[in-house]
């Protein structure tokens, strides 16, 4: 399987593996210009809004400074300028769209943007490897220009349910989530692309997992034409369906012989409430930060031994 050219209309999707191989391919350098001052002229620099194709108040870059290569394997990284900006909302209340794009002095020519995942609200860096590829070389270390944002809103826990909610009564903001911040953050990172290179990318792709990979299929459906390609990785598409699914199977585990049955769901939800309930910061009968009790060490044994105790 070849390259799908989205520019041409079709709505292609990659196979992972095919596209994991495109990466591989023509990773020649392009010569660089001195990286350092290359990379130091885009601090500060502004991109007014009539280069991004939705409304927005313009962006700016807050920072951009050149790290250098390290690491070894899957974890090596190449010299590159990491570059932090920000796109301004129109309504002064939304809040901004921050990004990360990082460009490495040996440049392939090609870009890569990375989709997010849940509810958005945490910066993506795009410089650890594609969804489904870990272990594996990253794009970035490949030669590729990578980008991701935060989705448009920032919280300080991404499983705050209640602080994803509160971000998305702000109109702007629910919109950017729901696909527009995908189509700003491109046109930024390509406006970006051309003052640090010279040109645009010859190939531009997607890739995203879960909310990530939704937003691989919101970008070919509408605005295919700055794509070759896009990956969407089990996509958490069709959120109706999705959560009626989660429905359905409450009410299977409900009916009489079900697996685990309701008596043994309730001794592991005791369990779980038992260990990790505390890890809040509230003995309450609500595990309500679940990376909290998570990090705990062991991370809430008595589950595992619950689990272990249903399967018996
Ligand atoms: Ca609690």
């Amino acid at each position: 399987m070849g390259e799908l050219n989205l520019r041409r209309g079709a709505l292609g999707l990659l196979a992972l593996g095919a596209v994991l191989g495109a990466f591989g391919v023509g990773a020649a350098e392009r010569a660089p210009r001195d990286p350092a001052p290359a990379c130091r002229s885009l601090s500060g620099v502004t991109i007014p809004a009539r280069q991004i194709g939705l409304p927005t108040s313009g962006a700016s870059v807050v920072s951009a400074t050149l790290q250098p290569a390290g690491g070894s394997g899957a974890a090596a990284k190449p010299e590159y300028c990491k570059v932090l900006a920000q796109i301004a909302p129109v309504d002064p209340h939304a809040q901004p769209i921050r990004v990360e794009l990082n460009l490495p002095t040996a440049w392939n020519r090609k870009a890569v943007q990375m989709g997010g995942g849940g509810f958005d609200g945490f910066l993506v860096t795009a410089e650890g490897p594609a969804p489904g590829a870990a272990g594996q070389p990253t794009p970035l270390s490949m030669g590729y220009a990578t980008f991701g944002s935060d989705g448009g809103h920032s919280v300080a826990n991404p499983f705050d349910v209640e602080g994803q909610v509160a971000a998305f009564m702000n109109d702007e903001v629910l919109e950017n989530y729901a696909g527009a911040q995908l189509k700003k953050t491109h046109d930024l990172a390509l406006a970006l692309i051309r003052l640090r290179y010279g040109e645009a990318p010859r190939r531009t792709y997607f890739v995203g997992a879960s909310a990530g990979g939704r937003e691989a299929l919101a970008v070919a459906q509408r605005w295919g034409a700055d794509y070759d390609g896009a990956v969407a990785y089990f996509p958490a598409a069709g959120g109706v369906p999705l959560v009626t699914e989660f429905g359905r199977v409450a009410r299977a585990l409900a009916q009489p012989g079900a697996y685990p049955d309701p008596a043994k769901q309730a001794l592991l939800h005791k369990a779980v409430v038992a260990a990790c309930d505390g890890a809040d910061g509230a003995v309450d009968g609500l595990v309500s930060n679940p990376a909290a009790a998570a990090s705990t060490s062991p991370p809430c044994a008595a589950p595992a031994a619950a689990t272990r105790a249903m399967v018996a």
